[in-house]
């Protein structure tokens, strides 16, 4: 036993001296889906390996290295796989080591949100391979969740919970077999938004609305868009409105573009990443506007004209106008302009009616304008009764107030009580304008009608008659009553006369004898009653006939005698006789230069001047008894102002048949300088003649009516500028250039100035001014085709006459070698009155006449010598030096 023992141990031994060791670990030191990575101990340097697995074997070769690491490729993911490892050496093979080990599972591809809500998103996937074995793990938000999966179907369906609205998640998912991991499939997915908590119409209107909302907040601090959906029917689509928010927590936003009294449903939606919200659901309603203001543009007694304007400058509302008749007519808002008109016809005249306009949007009807108004009335059918303090009239319908107003008292207001109007203590004879109103407020007064009319007047008072025309006549006197009275009729003896003033002188009648004197007042046609006295005539009235017849005959015969010796002088008087005549005059204190001046003194008074008269000429006159004669005055152009043509200025005849050779002035005043400028201008005058000072002895006797320098002034429209100014001692010589800014047109007027002339006086000697006159001579002849040469002292017929006689006169002796100096002055006169105005004047002319024979070293112009006007300057200082050395 101990043998067999003995040999099965032997044999025992043999057969393990025959055998290989096995490895005794082997670890897997890398692992993918497709390779495993195996390492072991390398047992001699000499064995070589044999793996076995899935029908596979391997062989490795006497590895030279201590520890063998082993690459298994082409496995499929995912799997356990049997290893069996064997050592080889020789022909001897160990008995092998077996292990196992499993391969990293793939991951899930598709992963699908099936569903998604504001707190779950539901996914889905497919189990890979369809395998049962393999677990799911997702991993959001720093959890890991084991998904819980069910064998019976191929998928896989999930629902995260309590996730956040409106929120963007990353996830995760990873596939497991045997505790080995995929790699992690990522993908991520966003949760719905919430809606909005409510959403406030704070404004709407007619066709807008005004919405507000506060934004939909979230703990990530997401910031969410909105889209507004809005339609008035269920049947149309939705009109929409993307709001874009920005860092407010308040969204505002205006819809407009909408139907007036229109139901809108609207949709609010809140966006985050291209998903949007459930919707918050809400509805509002736009208004219907009333017309605020209906005009009555136009009434009559019979119609009215009414206008408003379309509401919102819209064509979309209609509108309905009712009478409160009932009546009712349509208007369409589809027609051009702003503006809808009507005329309402064939009322009755002073009126009230009603009226309510109503807007019309698809037969919904706003709830109205209400307005009122009333035709107007006819005054002239009105039965007015009118005396000399009161107007009253009754059954006046259709006003609720009266006024009556005249020129000269503040218009007068009453009410129309039952239909009547009463005015009293009115104004005899004054005219009223009596107006119907209808006041429907303090702000809406409407004229019914307005009519004058006329009161009567009050009679005269106190009517009496005075001795008149030595018994021929009477004076008839009066008291003119209290109101207007614009003529009084005087019926004497059947003769009629009409008398603004109060008396009226009544000549014809007959010596001591009884009148009846009736006077009427009138105002307009409206008379007073008749009032009357009896007058006698002045009983002495023969004897003061008498007495006239002789006076005439003592006068005719003066007046022979005048004519007389008036004739005795007119007529020139020749040169040669001249110092004679002269001597025959000066005799016994000049008495024949007083008789014949004195003679000159009638010349002219009889000439009509009632231009002069006019009252809105009198402060054109510088003196009441300085006044232009009518027949000669200047006539300026009469403007657009409607000015008189008058100036204070008239046309004298000088040496030869040419009328209009000077222009007689007075000197300008405040008021008429630019008349004064204008008459220059349009007279084409080219020379002015001033033979006075502006200021004399403290008296202002001509206004300053040039600039004081050389800066422009502007008279009217004439724009005068001093280009020159030349002071000698007894004269200044001055040239303006005169600007018309209405024609652009530029002229030049030289101005004469003589400083040396007391007014109402004479110079101290001839010489000077007849040195003058030949400055003024020389400009005369240098210019033939201006217009009338201006000459003016302060009342423009002193100095003025005296000037201009001396230049007719002197050119007269010159040409004639004779003079007539009367009768050049009785000519003057018949042309402006007081020309030449005093004796010493006159005397003064005959001196001038006297000097420039006996003086003959005094210059005379000559004709031709200068033939340039602008020579005229240098002729007067020449005669300055001519002056110095006489
Ligand atoms: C796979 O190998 C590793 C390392 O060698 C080991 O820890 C693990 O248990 C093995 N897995 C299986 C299923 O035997
Ligand atoms: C495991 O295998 C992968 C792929 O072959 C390789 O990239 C990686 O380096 C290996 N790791 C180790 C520890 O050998
Ligand atoms: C095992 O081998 C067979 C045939 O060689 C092959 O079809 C099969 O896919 C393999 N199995 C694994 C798990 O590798
Ligand atoms: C085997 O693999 C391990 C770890 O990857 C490495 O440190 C060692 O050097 C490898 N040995 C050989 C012989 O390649
Ligand atoms: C191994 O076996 C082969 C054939 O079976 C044989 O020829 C050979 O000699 C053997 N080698 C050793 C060392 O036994
Ligand atoms: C969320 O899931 C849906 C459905 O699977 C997909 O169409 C969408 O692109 C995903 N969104 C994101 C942000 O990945
Ligand atoms: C992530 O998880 C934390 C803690 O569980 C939670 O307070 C937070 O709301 C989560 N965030 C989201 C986005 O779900
Ligand atoms: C997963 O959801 C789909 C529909 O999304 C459904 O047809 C299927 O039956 C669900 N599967 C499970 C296991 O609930
Ligand atoms: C250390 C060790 O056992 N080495 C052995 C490896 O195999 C050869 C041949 O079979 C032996 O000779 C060595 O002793």
């Amino acid at each position: 036993m101990g043998h067999v023992l003995l040999l099965v141990l032997l044999c025992v031994v043999s057969a393990s001296g025959q055998s290989l060791e096995d490895v005794d670990q082997v670890t897997v030191i890398n692992r993918t889906e497709f390779e495993l990575t195996l390492q072991w101990k390398n047992i001699n340097n000499t064995y070589s390996y044999e793996l076995e697995y899935n029908g596979t074997k391997n062989v490795i070769k006497e590895p030279a290295t201590d520890e063998v690491n082993h690459t298994v490729s082409s496995l499929s993911p995912g799997t356990e796989y049997s290893f069996t490892l064997y050592t080889v050496f020789e022909n001897l093979t160990s008995s092998g080591y077996n292990f196992s080990n499993v391969t990293v599972p793939s991951n899930v591809e598709d992963i699908l949100v099936v569903d998604r809500k504001e707190f779950e998103l539901t996914l889905q996937w497919k189990k890979i391979n369809n395998n049962n074995n393999y677990s799911y793990w997702l991993k959001y938000n720093e959890t890991q969740t084991k998904i819980p999966i069910s064998d019976a179907v191929p998928e896989v369906n999930y629902t995260v919970p309590y996730l956040s609205a409106g929120t963007k998640y990353s996830f995760t998912l990873f596939t497991e077999f045997k505790d080995v991991w995929s790699s992690g499939s990522n993908f991520s997915n966003v949760t719905v938004p919430s809606d909005v908590v409510g959403v406030y119409v704070v404004n709407r209107n007619d066709t807008a609305m005004n919405l507000q909302w506060n934004i939909v907040t979230n703990t990530e601090n997401n910031t969410y868009n909105y889209t507004l959906n809005y339609r008035k029917d269920s049947t149309e689509s939705f009109l929409y409105s993307t709001i874009y928010t920005d860092d407010t927590s308040l969204v505002i936003s205006e819809i407009s573009g909408l139907i007036p009294a229109t139901n809108y449903s609207f949709i609010l939606f809140t966006i985050f990443d291209d998903v949007r919200s459930q919707g918050y659901n809400f509805n509002n309603f736009t208004t219907l506007s009333d017309v605020t203001k209906v005009r009555v543009t136009h009434r009559t007694q019979t119609n009215l004209n009414i206008e408003w304007d379309k509401l919102n400058k819209n064509n979309i509302y209609n509108y309905t106008l009712k009478q409160s008749s009932g009546n009712e007519i349509p208007f369409t808002g589809s027609t051009e302009g702003d503006v809808i008109s009507h005329e309402i016809s064939d009322l009755k005249p002073g009126t009230v009616y009603e009226f309510t306009l109503y807007t019309v949007v698809n037969s919904n009807i706003s709830s109205g304008t209400h307005f009122k108004n009333v035709t107007t009335l006819d005054c002239a059918s009105i039965d007015w009764h009118v005396t000399n303090s009161s107007i009253k009239a009754m059954q006046v319908n259709g006003s609720t107030r009266v006024t009556a107003k005249n020129i000269t008292h503040d218009e007068l207001s009453e009410p129309v009580v039952q239909n009547s109007v009463n005015f009293q203590s009115l104004y005899p004879g004054a005219r009223y304008a009596v107006s119907l109103w209808y006041d429907f407020t303090e702000s809406d007064k409407l004229l019914q009608c307005s009519q004058n009319l006329t009161l009567a007047p009050n009679s005269v008072s106190h009517l009496h008659c005075n001795y008149f025309s030595g018994g021929y006549g009477l004076d008839v006197v009066w008291d003119a009553p209290y109101g207007v009275v614009n003529v009084v009729q005087l019926d004497v003896d059947g003769n009629i006369f009409n008398q603004s003033e109060n008396r009226q002188q009544v000549k014809g009648l007959q010596v001591a004898k009884w009148y009846r004197v009736t006077a009427t007042s009138f105002s307009g046609n409206k008379k007073s009653p008749a009032v009357s006295a009896n007058c006698q005539t002045d009983p002495t009235g023969v004897i003061a006939g008498v007495l006239v017849f002789f006076l005439l005959v003592i006068l005719i015969c003066a007046g022979i005698f005048l004519w007389h010796r008036k004739r005795k002088h007119v007529g020139p008087i020749r040169i040669d006789t001249f110092p004679e005549h002269f001597r025959n005059m000066s005799r016994d204190e000049n008495r024949g230069f007083s008789e014949e001046y004195e003679d000159l003194g009638l010349v002219g008074l009889e000439l009509p001047r009632e231009t002069a008269k006019l009252p809105e000429n009198k402060s054109k006159n510088r003196f009441s008894n300085v006044l232009a004669y009518d027949c000669s005055r200047v006539h300026l152009s009469i403007d657009d102002d409607g000015d008189s043509d008058y100036i204070n200025a008239n046309y004298m005849p000088g040496y030869g048949k040419a009328s209009k050779q000077y222009i007689a002035a007075q000197g300008p005043l405040p008021s008429t300088i630019n008349d004064f400028w204008r008459m220059v201008w349009e007279r084409r005058s080219q020379a002015i003649i001033m033979v006075t000072n502006c200021t004399e002895r403290g008296t202002i006797k001509c206004e300053q009516y040039w600039p004081l320098d050389y800066t422009p002034c502007l008279y009217g429209n004439l724009l005068v500028t001093v280009t020159s100014e030349d002071k000698a001692q007894s004269w200044t010589l001055r040239e303006f250039t005169v600007n018309n800014k209405d024609t652009s047109e530029i002229r030049t007027v030289k101005h004469f100035h003589f400083t040396a002339w007391p007014d109402h006086g004479v110079p101290l000697g001839t010489e000077e001014l007849i040195q003058f006159r030949g400055l003024v001579r020389q400009h005369i002849e240098s210019s033939p085709s201006a217009g009338p040469t201006v000459v003016h002292c302060s009342a423009g017929v002193g100095r003025t006459g005296t000037l201009i006689a001396l230049d007719v006169l002197l050119r007269q002796l010159e040409r004639e070698k004779a003079v007539g100096i009367a009768e050049f002055v009785q000519k003057m006169r018949l042309h402006r009155p007081l020309m030449v105005q005093t004796e010493s004047q006159y005397v003064f002319l005959h001196q001038c006449i006297i000097d420039t024979q006996q003086n003959k070293k005094i210059p005379m112009p000559q004709e031709n010598l200068y033939e340039n006007s602008e020579m005229i300057f240098a002729n007067a200082m020449a005669l300055k030096e001519y002056d110095q050395s006489s």
